[in-house]
């Protein structure tokens, strides 16, 4: 009686600390989505520069159709990215498939973003993403405390016009491009097209992202400068006045490399 007593006590003890402590940010919030593969499956990505496969889940088929339609995402919701290697040939060169997508190799990690009424408010509004949490996870399921969660907020605060989910472009119908037909230099499958250019001293250059993942022009030679990050169809314009030779990479994926030349 007196055990049973105790750990009555303790229980209550328990949840007057559930309610007393307030919730403190950060990814220990997120539970590895265990039941990941019974999830929706909404889209899958080749990503070039870091040569992975990954596949999108979603919890739900509401928030399948929340991505569709461009609206916010309902609470609850799981989003979960799984990361595999990308299977390469002898060179390293990624392998293409019939369809020239990636093939999947070895499972990385798994990075989840969830959204719950109410979390989010411990963060500043300059990195707060809405009302999300992001979590990492290795590959049997265990919490990885070395990821870099700020970056995860940081790469997703420009989307919030699409509930900060990036792989909303993806899904959602309708993106117009008209920008492209003024572009100097379209962005497409993480290249710069051309990725030389020349231009006349002066000029105006306009770059235009094609792609789902988002961009950043980021210009090495001389004082860095680091343009805004262009979600898909959005565009960036530096003028180059003095003539050099001027290297540039997309800030988001270094791996990425252009010049413009200024003659
Ligand atoms: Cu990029």
């Amino acid at each position: 009686m007196k055990r049973a007593i105790a750990a009555a006590a303790v229980l209550v003890a328990g949840a007057g600390l559930l309610v007393a402590v307030p919730t403190s940010a950060g990814p220990d919030k997120i539970q590895f989505p265990s039941s990941w593969k019974s999830h929706v499956l909404y889209a899958t990505v080749d990503r070039p520069d870091v040569k992975q496969y990954r596949e999108l889940y979603a919890s739900s088929k509401e928030a399948v159709q929340a991505l569709r339609e461009g609206k916010p995402l309902p609470y609850g919701t799981v989003l979960t990215l799984v990361q595999y290697r990308a299977q390469v040939d002898a060179q390293g060169n990624p392998i293409r498939d019939a369809d020239g997508r990636f093939v999947k190799g070895d499972l990385l990690a798994f990075t989840v973003m969830e959204k719950r009424q109410g979390w989010g408010g411990e963060y500043p509004p300059e990195l707060r993403n809405g009302e999300w949490e992001y979590s990492m996870f290795t590959p049997d399921g265990k919490f990885n405390e070395k990821a870099n969660f700020k970056a995860c907020f940081q790469c997703h605060k420009p989307h919030e016009r699409q509930d900060f989910v990036i792989s909303q472009a993806s899904v959602k119908g309708g993106y117009g491009m008209a920008a492209a037909s003024t572009a100097d230099v379209k962005i497409a499958g993480f290249k710069f097209g051309p990725d030389k250019l020349t231009v006349a001293p002066g000029k105006t250059v306009t770059w235009v992202n094609g792609d789902d993942s988002p961009h950043q022009i980021t210009v090495t030679t001389g004082a860095q400068t680091r343009g805004p990050v262009m979600t898909k169809g959005q565009s960036h314009s530096q003028a180059f006045a003095t003539p050099g030779t001027y290297d540039y990479i997309c800030g988001l994926h270094p791996s990425m490399k252009g010049q413009i030349e200024v003659k």
